[in-house]
């Protein structure tokens, strides 16, 4: 049961390089939190990333939201990244042919794949998407968090394509790091990261659709092994300070719950 393994031993069982990478981390680092830098400037989003690093597994950006994005923005990224040891995790969940999918992933202005490690991909398209990430130019070691279930209130994710997301997702043991979801879903790979968003303590929902669970309760009860939080932190009077916060709980919980 992958519940109630450690992270230790499930790095063993991973057999994509990100995922051994994150597990690595989260041990040394002793932490579980991926931040989502919804941030719309450049230099917010550097100071950012510069204030929660050292609390975080991995930084989850939109970097199309950023107004003014400039290529050279990733390189400092990168340094703050590596400095602090996380992982950048851009959310772009490609939902596209697999050859446009190429594209958007290697090409264009953003050219994702040359300096993010980690990104969402739909599994609605079907595997051609997965065979152009693993196919594309770029950095070799490369990850996808695959999207088997969602937040938002109303999303349209029947239950059988939760268990086919999976599925695929098993038929991709190299490439996949883990699976987006909101609940404790069934997987024959405890190698898999399961990773939750839609995480706060102050709020129940949003005026959007978002729907919030707890800390605790996305750990204890939904099987999260990474859990994302956005506005919680970022939009806190002081996001370093409400990073180890959550740090701190989510790093509790997983102790709680592997506890035999
Ligand atoms: O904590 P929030 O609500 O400020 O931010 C949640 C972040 C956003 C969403 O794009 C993302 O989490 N998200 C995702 C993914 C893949 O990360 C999936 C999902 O079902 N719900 C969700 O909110 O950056």
């Amino acid at each position: 049961n992958r519940l109630k393994m450690s992270f230790e031993d499930r790095e063993k069982l991973a057999k994509n390089p990100v995922a051994k990478r994150l597990f690595e981390i989260m041990r040394n680092k002793q932490t579980t939190l991926c931040v989502a830098a919804d941030i719309l400037s450049a230099t917010d989003l550097l100071n950012f990333a510069e204030a929660v690093g050292p609390h975080i597994c991995a930084l989850k950006t939109h970097i199309d939201i950023v107004e003014d994005f400039n290529p050279n923005l990733i390189q400092p990224l990168q340094q703050i990244a590596d400095r602090h040891n996380f992982v950048l995790f851009e959310d772009r969940k490609f939902a596209d042919i697999g050859k446009t999918v190429e594209y958007q992933y290697s090409k264009g202005l953003y050219s994702i794949s040359s300096w993010a490690p980690l990104v969402t991909v739909h599994s609605l398209m079907g595997p051609g998407v997965l065979d152009a990430i693993k196919s594309s130019d770029g950095a070799k070691a490369r990850g996808v968090f695959l999207l088997a279930e969602a937040s938002s209130a109303g999303n349209l994710i029947s239950e059988n394509y939760t268990k086919d997301t999976i599925k695929m997702a098993e038929q991709y043991p190299e490439l996949i790091t883990g699976i987006v979801c909101q609940s404790p879903l069934f997987t024959n790979n405890p190698g898999f990261i399961q990773l939750c968003p839609g995480v706060q303590l102050e709020n129940k929902q949003d005026n959007l659709g978002q729907k919030y669970n707890s800390p605790l309760t996305v750990v204890l009860e939904k099987g999260a092994d990474v859990a994302v939080v956005g506005r919680g932190i970022s939009q806190a009077p002081e996001p370093a300070v409400a990073a180890e916060k959550y740090k701190k709980i989510l790093w509790n919980a997983y102790l709680e719950r592997i506890k035999t």
